[in-house]
């Protein structure tokens, strides 16, 4: 069976001693620290009984647990307290909004406040009796309506929060309003609805500047900002995105393309992510943000290892300079991790094997740029298996020879190659362009055969004719994989369970399956130390 120790992350937050840990929750910047709140099962190694964990940071890598904030004791939530946000008011007032499940099982919105707002911590929570704030009434079904987002203010001085629902079939973004953030009404439209989708958990919706990398308040509206609207979808289990205007007269948000099929929104991450939540950091002026990494495990295995979920590196997010997509990072806080560098440049990478030494091959940071050669030797795409990125990689996999690719890393590799993810890159040349498909394969990461061994794919949204370099990051960290293609702007992130690097290391290779060969005009790697999940509180300073 599997053990916990082999795949429990070495700088991947985990609670410290964790069952459930899934949606993060709250995450938000004040006097000093970080916090980040996520949903928890503290006793029981699947989904129920739901409260708030808490821990806190100075750097967003090294935390410290604190106890429970929020937990089931009152009529309004004293069947879980489920996922909601934080929100700064006036006053520099931290408080939270939470989904309670209510005595007679109705999602219903909560408020939360610190007891004492002067603890540095913000160890306790209470909860006021005047809560619920907001109730399934009017055609709102009470299993469909939770998650509420961080608050905005409008230009009107009136507050704004988003809610996940399902209205008559439709995925919808509910808009509820209110003067003082105690009470609420519903706005007459909801922010957003589509017919494309079911149930929208975990809405999400901030403003990006059009110019830059910076983050912005959650409040900015003008002309200079563009405005994300985040939805999880409970079916394929996957986090969506659109990017549009939002039009505060009307209080409605615009997409720039609504597309009526949900696989053509777009998504932060085409691998395993869910639930994902941003916050404004306005420590560094970053937007930030947090998602959570289920296992691909058997629910057996996670009760064996007596622990089920990890969250992502947090990762600054900004508009891509085409202003077609937003862009994600690793914060530069996680370099500080890098240890032991290996670096090659200028190696020309023909067709075959060429390994990584010197690295801790389990718990390392690798950046690449891969140079192509001319694309004409690239394969012709075939347009009628453009729609579905991954079934292309399962079907032109690493082991299938192409013009151009495929070519990328093997990580997590067994001595001899019976375990492997590979991460790779194949160029298609499309009439007088070129497209590049990255894509993720785990069919190999494991001997074990109960594990869900998906393959995720992506065509990376790059003019290669002009870049002529694809980059790829890899952060690894036992049993989690998270790629960043073309600096950022394709995210795959897998979960892997390596069973024969229990007993040997595990290996690194650059690999090249491609007729034509590919230079390495950057490779750097490090071995990545262990952040410190568990500080003591008396230890964490605040700087
Ligand atoms: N998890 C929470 C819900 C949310 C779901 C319950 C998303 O509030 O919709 O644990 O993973």
């Amino acid at each position: 069976s599997i053990v916990s120790k082999q795949y429990r992350t070495a700088y991947h937050f985990q609670p410290p001693k964790n069952w459930i840990n899934a949606d993060p929750n709250g995450p938000m910047y004040y006097n000093g620290v970080y916090h980040l709140f996520y949903q928890y099962n503290p006793n029981g190694s699947v989904w129920g009984n739901i409260h708030w964990g808490h821990s806190v940071s100075t750097d967003l890598i090294n935390w410290a647990p604190l106890d429970l904030a929020i937990y089931p004791t009152k009529p309004f939530d004293i069947n879980g307290c489920w996922t909601g946000s934080a929100t700064i008011l006036p006053g520099h007032q931290p408080v939270i909004l939470y989904t309670g499940m209510s005595r007679d099982n109705q999602q219903v919105q909560n408020i939360a406040v610190p007891a004492n707002v002067s603890d540095p911590f913000l160890r306790v929570w209470t909860k006021p009796d005047y809560n619920p704030l907001m109730t399934p009434v009017d055609g709102i079904h009470p299993d469909m309506f939770r998650d509420p987002t961080t608050g905005w203010r409008g230009a009107d001085g009136r507050w704004r929060v988003a809610l996940g629902a399902e209205i008559s079939g439709n995925g919808t973004a509910l808009l509820y309003k209110s003067e003082d953030f105690v009470r609420w009404e519903r706005a007459d439209s909801p922010l957003h609805s589509s017919s494309a989708s079911g149930m929208w958990e975990c809405p999400d919706f901030f403003p990006v500047p059009i110019e830059g990398r910076e983050g912005l308040d959650t409040s900015v509206n003008s002309k200079d900002v563009r405005h994300v609207l985040k939805m999880s979808l409970m079916k394929p289990q996957s986090d969506y995105y659109m990017l549009g205007t939002y039009d505060e007269t009307r209080d409605i948000f615009v997409p720039d393309d609504a597309a009526d099929d949900y696989r053509m929104w777009l998504r932060y991450d085409y691998g395993k992510f869910y639930a994902s939540k941003t916050f404004f950091d306005a420590k560094k002026k970053r937007r930030i943000l947090w998602g959570w990494l289920n296992e691909s495990d058997t629910e057996s295995d996670d009760i064996a290892k007596g622990w089920a979920g990890i969250q992502i590196i947090p990762r600054k997010v900004w508009l891509d300079s085409r202003g077609r997509q937003l862009v994600q990072w690793p914060i530069e806080e996680v370099e500080s991790l890098r240890r032991n560098e290996v670096h090659l440049h200028g190696l020309e990478l023909a067709t075959g094997l060429h390994e990584i030494k010197g690295v801790k091959a389990s718990q390392a940071d690798v950046e690449v740029d891969f140079e192509l050669p001319s694309l004409d030797t690239a394969d012709p795409f075939d347009p009628t298996r453009a729609m579905d990125a991954p079934k292309l990689c399962s079907q032109d996999d690493a082991s299938v020879r192409g013009g151009i690719g495929p070519f990328g890393l093997l990580v997590l590799a067994s001595e001899n190659l019976e375990e492997h993810t590979a991460v790779f890159f194949r160029v298609y040349r499309d009439r007088n362009t070129a497209k590049v498909l990255m894509c993720s394969d785990q069919r190999r990461q494991a001997i074990f055969d109960h594990l869900d061994k998906p393959v995720y794919g992506v065509f990376l949204d790059m003019d290669v004719e002009k870049e002529r370099k694809i980059s790829l990051r890899t952060l690894i960290d036992h049993s989690v994989i998270e790629n960043f293609g073309g600096k950022g702007r394709a995210c795959i992130t897998a979960r892997v369970y390596p069973e024969l690097f229990l007993d040997t290391s595990s290996h690194l290779y650059l690999f090249n399956n491609g007729s034509s060969s590919v230079m390495i005009s950057r490779f750097q790697s490090w071995n990545m130390a262990k952040a410190h999940l568990n500080i003591k509180l008396k230890d964490l300073v605040i700087l």
